[in-house]
C-alpha cells in the first residue's frame, strides 16, 4: 500500500495519521483532488477499522415529517409547500401523527425520528403534545427531534430564547436532535441555497446549548451541488471544532443531493465516486466524531454497502415512509426491514450490530 500511497501523493498525509495528527484544510483538499479513490479509501477504512472493528451499526426507526408547510425557501428542496392549501401541502392532525407508530405497535422499534417544514401558524403546544403523545404510545421510544433550524425558527416565531425552547422540548419528551439543516457552513453558498432560514453560527451554537443540556446531536452536510472541495472540508472543520468543545455529536452524515423537482434541477446528482470519496473524507477530517453515517436512502443502497469500506461505520435505520429524499427523486426502497440492512452489511464482510440513538447495543429475544 505504501508504494500505492507515495504514487498518489498521499503518504504525508498517511503518516500524520499514523502518527495521530489532525488533517488540515490543506489535507482534506488534497484528498479530494487525489486521483486514486481507492488509496483515499484505504486511509478511511483504517481510520473507521481502528474505532470499530468491522461493526456497523443500524437501528429501527421511523421517520415522521408532520407537516411540510415551510416558510423557507432552500434551493434544493423539493418537500416544503409555502402555505398551507398549496397544491401538496400537508399538516398531519396529531393523531394521524401518533397513528404512525401505533400501527406499528408490534415492531420492536426504538427511535422515531421527526423533521417538519417551517410552518408559520401551528402553536407551540402542537410540537409539545406531538412528543408527549408518543412518549404516552411507547414510554421508551428514543424521540430524534427537530433539526437546530426547527429549534431558531420556534425561538422567533413563539418569543423564546434557543435555551428555553430546547428545554420545553425535552420536559415534552425530546431525548435527542437530528443533524439537518446543515447545508454547507459556508457563507457564500449558504447564502444562496438557503438564504431565509438560521445562519451557520446559530445553527452551531442551538448545537452547543443541547450538548451542553445533555442532548446528543448529528451533523450533515448537503454535497453535490454549487459547493466546492475547500467548502466541504471547511464544514468538516467546522464540526470538528465544535465537537472539540463539546463532544456531543455522534455521527457526522453527509447528505447526497438529489435535484428532481426543485429549483437546482439543472445539476446532475453527485456520483457514486463523490460519495465513497466524501464518506472517506470526513471519517479522516472529523477524527473526533466517533460514527459516519451513510444514508441509505441518499446515498442509494448499493453505494451505501460500498461505502463501508470507505470510512463508513453506520447505515442510519429501517427509516420507513421518508418523504424528503422521496419528493426529489430517490429511487431507493422506503424502507429496509432489520433482516435486509443486516444482510446488505454481512455479504459486504462486516459485521451487523443493531444500536440504539445512542449506540447503545439492542439485544432482540427473536425478530
Ligand atoms: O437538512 C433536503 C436534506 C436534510 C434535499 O440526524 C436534501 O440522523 C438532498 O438531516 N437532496 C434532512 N438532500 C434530513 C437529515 C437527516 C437524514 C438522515 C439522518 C439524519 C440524522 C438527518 O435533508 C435537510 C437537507 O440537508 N435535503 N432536500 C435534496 N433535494
Amino acid at each position: 500500500m505504501l508504494s500505492r500511497l507515495i504514487a498518489a501523493g498521499l503518504a504525508d498525509i498517511a503518516e500524520k495519521l499514523e502518527r495521530g495528527e489532525r488533517l488540515d484544510l490543506a489535507d482534506g483538499r488534497r484528498l479530494f483532488d487525489s486521483p486514486d479513490l481507492l488509496a483515499v479509501g484505504w486511509l478511511a477504512n483504517r481510520e473507521r477499522e481502528k474505532r470499530h472493528g468491522g461493526r456497523t451499526f443500524y437501528n429501527y426507526n421511523i421517520r415522521l415529517e408532520a407537516t411540510n408547510v415551510c416558510v423557507a425557501s432552500c434551493l434544493f428542496c423539493s418537500f416544503a409547500r409555502l402555505k398551507p392549501g398549496d397544491p401538496g401541502a400537508y399538516t398531519m392532525s396529531l393523531d394521524q401523527a401518533w397513528d404512525k407508530l401505533r400501527q406499528r405497535a408490534r415492531q420492536p422499534l426504538t427511535e422515531v425520528h421527526i423533521v417538519n417544514g417551517l410552518h408559520p401558524d401551528l402553536p407551540f403546544d402542537y410540537y409539545t403534545e406531538l412528543l408527549r403523545g408518543f412518549k404516552r404510545i411507547r414510554p421508551d421510544i428514543h424521540l430524534k427531534a427537530f433539526t437546530a433550524v426547527e429549534i431558531a425558527f420556534f425561538a422567533d416565531l413563539y418569543g423564546m430564547s434557543d435555551e428555553r425552547v430546547l428545554r420545553e422540548l425535552m420536559a415534552a419528551g425530546l431525548d435527542s436532535l437530528p443533524g439537518g439543516g446543515a447545508e454547507i457552513f459556508a457563507d457564500r453558498v449558504r447564502r444562496k441555497i438557503a438564504h431565509d432560514k438560521c445562519g451557520t453560527e446559530r445553527y452551531l451554537e442551538i448545537h452547543r446549548t443541547a450538548h451542553r443540556l445533555g442532548v446528543r446531536s448529528n451533523v450533515t452536510m448537503l454535497y453535490g451541488h454549487i459547493e466546492t472541495a475547500e467548502e466541504r472540508v471547511d464544514h468538516m472543520l467546522r464540526a470538528r471544532a465544535l465537537q472539540d468543545e463539546t463532544r456531543g455529536f455522534q455521527a457526522f452524515i453527509p447528505l447526497a443531493f438529489h435535484p428532481d423537482n426543485n429549483q437546482m434541477r439543472k445539476l446532475p446528482a453527485p456520483s457514486a465516486a463523490d460519495t465513497l470519496r466524501v464518506h472517506a473524507v470526513a471519517r479522516l477530517v472529523c477524527d473526533n466524531v466517533p460514527h459516519v453515517k451513510a444514508f441509505w436512502i441518499a446515498t442509494g443502497v448499493e453505494v451505501a454497502q460500498t461505502s463501508l469500506w470507505f470510512g463508513v461505520d453506520d447505515l442510519d435505520g429501517t427509516v420507513q415512509e421518508e418523504k424528503i429524499y422521496h419528493m426529489a427523486g430517490a429511487r431507493t426502497p422506503e424502507a429496509m426491514t432489520p433482516r435486509e440492512i443486516e444482510r446488505l452489511i454481512t455479504t459486504a464482510g462486516r459485521e451487523p450490530v443493531e444500536r440504539d440513538t445512542l449506540y447503545n447495543v439492542v439485544a432482540h429475544a427473536a425478530m
